[in-house]
Formats: structure tokens, C-alpha cells, sequence
């Protein structure tokens, strides 16, 4: 019996050149479901002085042949995860024949079959599964690659330009394909398959012409524009905001439906989940929308960052991660509502990324120790490493940031580096100095402001001091460099003119010693300070404000962030106010709070969606968020409490509301902030028992528009309002021959808070919809009960995480990216009551013991278990 060694990390410290190059690659695929072919053909150099083994790497391969030079070389060991070859020469060519089978590889990793198509995912590190190979991104090669296949998969696709194409015996014909820029095994890719294809065509800025193509399954072309258009906007906002033009004629992407996240930016030919790419009005919500229009953004920004200049290895990713979400945000952000893509981007920060900062799964946006590399695709590296880039965007303005972009791309351009190599350009170009402000790469956890204010009116005079404090699991953390903005109100709601010593003064204030007092003169009325404007910085501000205070700002602030950021500060306050009284069961809103969302709903105007964010309570988490130990009973009691306070006072001027929206069903964005806020009104309206509101669900349920319809369902849901029943019934006959839609039909199951949740979940495992080797359905069905349905999911008979564990056991054999993704909520089991706590963690000492366990889980039950 064969003893699997403890998995070992790896550190940044230990970085070390490659001491082979292979310059160029020649791959052949004779692509079968069981035994593919895999023929390559490496020119290869040696880059150091002395004689040593090539060690590449390669898992669940089946080694046929191995030449040097065209001859047999029998000079090589094998292991589990590498081939080692010895005696080699200066400069070689190497041929490696070995097979795969991609319909066995449920991992979704490497060569693998979704539906009938043949696809890849090779990063982080999955090329390994394909061939044996320097499988790591520092070494960059060109790539040729024929595939070979039945006639009945027409479309063989991978990276670059097609150079070649002819039919073959028996009913197979081939593919030659390539890509002319040099480039990491990650982001090599190919797909074999019978799609639909949608063709279109852009010409860039310098007049080139580019062919774009984007396949998808047979019958779901219709659902193909919206990804389309949202391409061809990425392009050109790459090219006018950041003079970024696309490098090869022809950019396709491929819609498949068994994919471990939304997409991958593979050069040329990007491989997305088909939920990220197929939508119509019927189908999709117009958050979907929204969704892919930024993920098709993103992966296409990615052709720049990451491809063109791309990282060093692997503890850089936020290299390309980090900048790329900046980048995708600020796509979103010139073409929709800033105020509300910040809100988002935002929303994401303080409920996901500040508890893995504040929890066993901590790490710096560069970490410095990793076991499974799919591990740290995390916020913290993804938005907290976007945070970082818009904080050196906030410091350098835009047009110096510009300035740092071109350098960053006229000296690393084709070039594998680290986020220092990008600190560098952004500083040299701009002459700021960075140096202190570089710690946020190598700092884990949320720092603390701690702010006093002190007004003196016969000084005529506002005194800010701010002190940095290090999170409190990161104790020994340097002191930080923040920007920290803000804006002073007068009793009017005016903006206050910011003086010092006699001068203008920037509104963003640079926090870079442990204190800081800052001194604003001329100012004649006490002011109302906005703080950390636009969440200037990814830290938590700790202040003394009174409900009148946070109202002002949340009417007055010029930063429509900052006022919504008021309104839930709000929120929290009256909460955490609650639970300090003697009986949470008689929680009440403020009246000033309530006419406030009043006044809101009574005369909306402006922008209608920022007013349905201005309506809605934090979330558990965020709330959760906010307490060492969290109280989920609590929590729960009191935001139901609120809520049910919010309908009954508002139900005349919520129903006025929604019967004045007119919804005319386009896409544009007036619609879309109509459809929200009648979605608001109608979730507050389901929670009050009367005839005309029903009928208003029964309605909405019946649109033809999927977010009216969602909007009704989930309303009736989170209501428990007596038509979920039939409403989900009805929706599920509607739906079943589409898995995408039928996937929120999974969610809002997985949301109802009964007390046969967890058995109703369990039944929808035999759904003809459900699969657990498609990680969509996985995180529709048991993702959705965990994060979202919170009174179940922490019931205290420990059921919930019972369903989650065997969930898990069953995913850690199938797909452990997935299994491990699906792991999250255990992770904060100490922040837990002792009840709760104890049998979170008897599940992950559950998976501690169990036979098998992949890299993916291990790391995270034994942060999770002993950090
Ligand atoms: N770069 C991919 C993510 C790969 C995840 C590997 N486990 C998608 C993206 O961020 O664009
Ligand atoms: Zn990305």
C-alpha cells in the first residue's frame, strides 16, 4: 500500500530561476475520451552554467516515449508528480509521447470533457495533467498545436492564429493552430467540440481588423449578444482609457458548462462558465448582465495584464489579479454607476475579505506560503490586491497611474515579474515614493483607524487626529501608508473648503506614522466629517457618530458611496443598540431612520438604484462582521425584526412606489435601476399579509423579465409567504430543460428557512437537475443554504453542518477545488458560540481523518483546525 507524503508548501522566499528554458513548443492531440494522445516536442536550453537534471513536472500521466536529439533516452525517473531526466546536453530537443484520459478527469482540471466538448483549465497548475513540462509561469515558449479528432467535433480550437486544417482517414480531420507571443503553460488552451458559433468582427484603433467568435452548445446562440457587445466594449475602453490595443486577429471565446470559476483568460482563446456568458431577458437577471459584462471585461483586460507581462511565480498573482479587478471595476465603473460598482466592490471587502483576514486563511496579497496554489485565488488576492492598486491610483492620480501603466509595459512587455517590478514603474514614473507603501503587499489583515474629532470655535478650528493600528492577528505588521480621505460638511450639507496653514488642501490625507493630527482652519460651524471617503483605503474606521450625524451624511455626503456607507452604519448601530437592550424580540428602528427611508421611497429620485441599495440591511456577514464572537440568534431576530418594522410603517408609501416604477423591460440602465427598486419594495411588501400584494407576486412571478421574476420568488421565499409553494412548483415545470435558470430555482430552495430544510435539500439531490460533478449546481443547491440560509445552516443540532460535511467528503473524491471552495463558512468556526463552534469543528476533524484527503482540503482543515 502506497503512503501518500504529507503535502509540502512552498515559499516565496525560496524562489529560484529555472535552470532549463524551453523556447518553443510543438504539441500534438489525438484526442479520444479514454486514451488521448499527447506528442511534444520541446526545443530546450540550459540557462546555467553546470550540468543538472530536468525535473518536469506531470500527474496522472501514462509515459509512452521519451527522445532527445530523435533518440531513445532511457537516462529519467519517474515519481507521482515529476519526470527527471539526466545526461542531457547544453541545447536539445526533447520528445515526450504520453496519454491522458480526459473523461475519467472529473477534477476539471488539465484535459477534461463538459458535456461532449473536450476542454482545458491549466491554471494555476493543471498543464501538468496534460503533458510533462516546466510547468510554472516564469518559463514562456511559442506554441504550435495540431488537434486531431472525429469529424463529428468540428470546432478544434487553441491558442493563436489557425496555420493549417485538412481531413484525415477514418472520419478524423485536424487543426493547426499558433500563437506567436510566448507564453506560460497556464494559459494554454484548447477545446474540442460541436458548437453554435456567434461571429462578429473589431477594428481596432490602428485600423486592424479582428475576427471575434464565441461558441456555445447547439440552440443557445440566441443567448450570445449581450457577451458579444460586452467584448466588443472591453476592447474599446482598453484602448481609450488605458491606450491598450488587442495583438492577435482573431479573439474567441468558448461557453462551456462544467468549469471550476467563471472564466480563464487562456491567450486568444478564453474558456468561460457558460453562466458567465449566455444570457437573455427570460433567463438572465440584470445582475447576471452585469456580470458578464465585467467578467468578459476582466478576462479580456487580462490580455495585458497577466498575458502580455505575467508573473514570476506564483505568490505574484495579484500581479495580474489584483490590477486586472481594478482594472474590470474600473470598466464597470465609466460605463454604469460608479456609485454603485463601489458599493459592490465594497459589500465584497467588509463581508468576505475582512474575515479571511481576520481568520486562519489570513495572507498577505503576495502570500508567502502555499500548499495548493487553486487555494489562494482569494478575495484577499483578487479584491483586496484591486484595493492596493486603487489606493496607488488614489496616491498618483489618474494621468501619472497612466504614466506608470506605459512604463510597467515598455519594460516588462513579453516578461515574467513580480508586484515589485510593477510598485517600480508606478513609482519611477510618477516619483512618488512607494517604498512604506509596498507593505500592503506583505502585510496580512485589516488595519484599524481609530479617529477623534475636536472642534474649536473660538480657533475657528477642526482638529482630526487619526492613529494606525495593526489588526489584531497581525501584531507585528509595520506601520502602513493610507490614503485617507474625506470631506467636511456644514449644517447646510455643503462641502467645507479644506485649509491649512493658510493653504488649499487635499481632500485625501496621507497616514503614514502611527498618529497623525491634522488641523483645518477657517472652518466657522461645527462640521460633520465624512470619513474614509469612497473607501479610500481597505481599512476599518473606528468613530464615535450620533444617528443625526450619519443621517446628514447620508443626505448631504458628495460621495454617493459615502452616503450609502452612512445608511448602513446606520443600520449596524441600531443593531449592535438592540442587542444591549433587555429583549432582543422587541428590536425597533429608530423613527428618524424610518422616515428617512421614507423620505427615500416617498419622492425618489436621482439615481433609483443607489436608493434600493439606501433601502436594504446589511447582510448577516456584514453584520457578523462586526462581533468577535458572533451572535447568528441575534442577528437574526433583530434584521427579521427591522425588517417586519420597515414593511408594516412603510407599506402605503412601498406599494405607492412600486405601482409608480414603470419597468419598460430594456436593458438599459434607467430599466435596470427601476426593476432594483421595485425588487426592494417588493421584498419589505411580501412580509405583510394582504390580498394586493399577493397579487402583486403572483404578477411578477409571471413576467417575462427573469429579474421581475426572481424578484417575486425570492421575496415570497425570504417571506416565507404562503405562495412559495406553488410559485416554485410552477417555476421549476417552466425551467427544467435549462440548468442555468434552473440553478437559481436550486438557490431559492436552498434559502428557505423550514425545518425540513435540510431533508428538502437532500431530496433535491436526485433532482434530474442536480449533478455533483457540475460545480455550478453544487454551489446553486449547497453554497446558497450555507452562505444565505443562516437560521438553518447554523441550526444548533449541528444538521446543517452535517450536510455540509458530507457534502464535502463526497466533493473531496470528485473535484477538490471545488470541495475546498465549498469549505469556506467552516473556516470561521472559532467566531462561533461554543454549541455551534464545537460541531463545526467536529466536521473538519471529520475531514482531517479522512483516507484520500486532497491537497485542496488539507491546507484549509489544518489552518482551519491549528492556526
Ligand atoms: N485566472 C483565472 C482564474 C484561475 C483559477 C485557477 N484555480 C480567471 C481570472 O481570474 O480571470
Ligand atoms: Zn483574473
Amino acid at each position: 500500500m502506497s503512503i501518500k507524503a504529507a503535502p509540502q508548501a512552498e515559499y516565496l522566499k525560496d524562489y529560484q530561476a529555472p535552470n532549463y528554458r524551453i523556447d518553443h513548443v510543438d504539441l500534438c492531440f489525438e484526442l479520444a475520451p479514454l486514451n488521448t494522445t499527447v506528442s511534444a516536442t520541446m526545443k530546450v536550453v540550459r540557462t546555467v552554467n553546470s550540468d543538472c537534471e530536468l525535473v518536469l513536472d506531470g500527474i496522472d500521466l501514462t509515459l509512452i516515449s521519451l527522445h532527445v536529439d530523435g533518440q531513445v533516452h532511457e537516462h529519467y525517473a519517474l515519481t507521482d508528480e515529476h519526470l527527471i531526466i539526466r545526461q542531457l546536453p547544453e541545447k536539445f530537443t526533447l520528445q515526450i509521447v504520453n496519454q491522458i484520459a480526459p473523461q475519467t478527469n472529473t477534477s476539471l482540471e488539465g484535459l477534461y470533457l463538459s458535456g461532449g466538448a473536450y476542454c482545458t483549465q491549466c491554471e494555476a497548475q493543471g498543464f501538468r495533467k496534460i503533458t510533462y513540462y516546466l510547468d510554472r509561469p516564469d518559463v514562456l515558449a511559442s506554441f504550435d498545436v495540431t488537434i486531431i479528432a472525429e469529424q463529428t467535433l468540428p470546432h478544434l480550437l487553441s491558442n493563436g492564429n489557425q496555420i493549417d486544417v485538412g481531413k484525415l482517414d477514418g472520419g478524423r480531420h485536424f487543426v493547426k493552430w499558433q500563437d506567436p507571443f510566448k507564453k506560460p503553460s497556464y494559459l494554454f488552451a484548447l477545446v474540442a467540440g460541436d458548437f453554435d458559433v456567434l461571429t462578429d468582427s473589431y477594428m481596432t484603433q490602428s485600423g486592424r481588423e479582428v475576427e471575434l467568435a464565441l461558441f456555445v452548445d447547439k440552440g443557445n446562440l440566441a443567448k450570445t449578444p449581450h457577451a458579444m457587445s460586452s467584448l466588443k466594449k472591453a476592447m474599446q475602453w482598453d484602448e481609450q482609457r488605458f491606450n491598450l490595443e488587442y495583438d492577435l486577429d482573431i479573439y474567441m471565446i468558448v461557453a462551456v458548462d462544467f468549469f471550476n470559476m467563471g472564466a480563464m483568460e487562456n491567450k486568444g482563446l478564453n474558456i468561460f462558465n457558460s453562466k458567465c456568458v449566455l444570457a437573455n431577458q427570460e433567463t438572465a437577471t440584470d445582475k447576471d448582465y452585469h456580470t458578464i459584462e465585467s467578467i468578459v471585461g476582466h478576462e479580456y483586460f487580462h490580455n495585458w495584464t497577466g498575458n502580455r507581462v505575467t508573473c514570476r511565480d506564483w505568490f505574484q498573482l495579484s500581479l495580474k489579479e489584483g490590477l486586472t479587478v481594478f482594472r474590470d471595476q474600473e470598466f464597470s465603473s465609466d460605463l454604469g454607476s460608479r456609485a454603485l460598482n463601489r458599493i459592490d466592490a465594497v459589500k465584497v471587502m467588509r463581508s468576505h475579505q475582512f474575515s479571511e483576514d481576520a481568520g486562519p486563511m489570513a495572507h498577505p496579497i503576495r502570500p508567502e506560503k502555499v500548499i495548493e496554489m487553486n487555494n489562494f485565488y482569494t478575495v484577499t488576492v483578487y479584491d483586496k490586491g484591486a484595493e492596493v492598486i486603487r489606493m496607488m491610483h488614489t496616491l498618483l492620480g489618474e494621468e501619472k497611474f497612466q504614466q506608470g501603466m506605459a512604463l510597467y509595459f515598455q519594460r516588462h512587455d513579453g516578461q515574467a515579474v513580480t508586484c515589485d517590478d510593477f510598485v517600480a514603474a508606478m513609482s519611477d514614473a510618477s516619483g512618488i515614493d512607494l517604498t512604506q507603501f509596498k507593505r500592503w503587499y506583505s502585510q496580512a489583515g485589516t488595519p484599524k483607524l481609530e479617529v477623534r474629532q475636536d472642534y474649536d470655535q473660538d480657533a475657528q478650528t477642526f482638529t482630526l487626529a487619526v492613529e494606525q493600528f495593526a489588526p489584531e492577528n497581525q501584531p507585528d505588521n509595520d506601520l502602513l501608508h493610507i490614503p485617507f480621505a474625506i470631506e467636511l460638511l456644514d449644517k447646510s450639507g455643503a462641502s467645507i473648503a479644506l485649509r491649512s496653514q493658510q493653504q488649499a488642501v487635499d481632500s485625501v490625507l496621507n497616514i503614514t506614522a502611527k498618529t497623525h493630527r491634522f488641523v483645518f482652519e477657517n472652518i466657522t460651524q461645527q462640521p460633520v466629517a465624512v470619513l474614509l471617503e469612497d473607501f479610500s483605503a481597505p481599512c476599518i474606521v473606528v468613530q464615535q457618530s450620533s444617528v443625526t450625524e450619519l443621517l446628514h451624511i447620508m443626505r448631504y455626503a458628495r460621495s454617493d458611496f459615502s452616503r450609502w456607507d452612512a445608511q448602513q452604519r446606520l443600520f449596524i448601530a441600531a443593531v449592535k443598540q438592540s442587542m444591549t437592550e433587555p429583549t432582543v424580540q422587541e428590536a425597533r428602528l429608530d423613527e428618524q431612520i424610518i422616515n428617512a427611508l421614507d423620505a427615500l421611497i416617498t419622492a425618489p429620485e436621482g439615481d433609483l438604484a443607489l436608493i434600493a441599495e439606501l433601502l436594504k440591511l446589511p447582510s448577516f456577514d456584514s453584520l457578523a462582521a462586526e462581533y468577535v464572537v458572533i451572535p447568528v440568534d441575534d442577528i437574526i431576530t433583530i434584521t427579521a425584526r427591522f425588517e417586519q418594522q420597515i414593511a408594516q410603517q412603510l407599506k402605503p408609501a412601498l406599494l405607492t412606489c412600486y405601482n409608480s416604477l414603470v419597468d419598460d423591460g430594456s436593458t438599459r440602465a434607467d430599466a435596470v435601476a427601476v426593476r432594483a427598486l421595485k425588487q426592494v419594495c417588493l421584498h419589505y411588501l411580501a412580509k405583510v399579509d394582504c390580498a394586493v400584494v399577493t397579487d402583486i407576486l403572483i404578477n411578477a412571478a409571471k413576467s417575462e423579465n427573469m429579474t421581475n421574476v426572481l424578484a417575486a420568488l425570492s421575496a415570497v421565499v425570504k417571506a416565507n409567504h404562503p405562495q412559495s409553494e406553488p410559485l416554485l412548483s410552477a417555476f421549476d415545470a417552466n425551467w427544467r430543460h435549462d440548468v442555468l435558470v434552473m440553478d437559481k430555482w436550486f438557490a431559492l430552495q436552498a434559502m428557505r428557512d423550514s425545518e425540513t430544510s435540510i431533508t428538502d435539500i437532500e431530496a433535491l439531490y436526485q433532482h434530474p437537475s442536480f449533478d455533483f460533478g457540475n460545480p455550478n449546481r453544487v454551489r446553486a443547491l449547497v453554497g446558497s443554504f450555507s452562505h444565505f440560509n443562516t437560521a438553518q445552516f447554523h441550526r444548533l443540532d449541528g444538521q446543517g453542518y452535517r450536510l455540509l460535511g458530507d457534502l464535502l467528503v463526497k466533493l473531496n473524491a470528485i473535484n477538490p477545488q471545488n470541495a475546498s471552495r465549498m469549505i469556506t463558512p467552516f473556516m470561521a468556526w472559532r467566531r462561533y458560540d461554543k454549541v455551534r463552534s464545537k460541531a463545526m469543528q467536529a466536521q473538519l476533524q471529520r475531514l482531517a481523518k479522512l483516507d484520500g484527503l486532497s491537497d485542496d482540503l488539507f491546507e484549509k482543515v489544518e489552518k482551519a483546525l491549528h492556526a
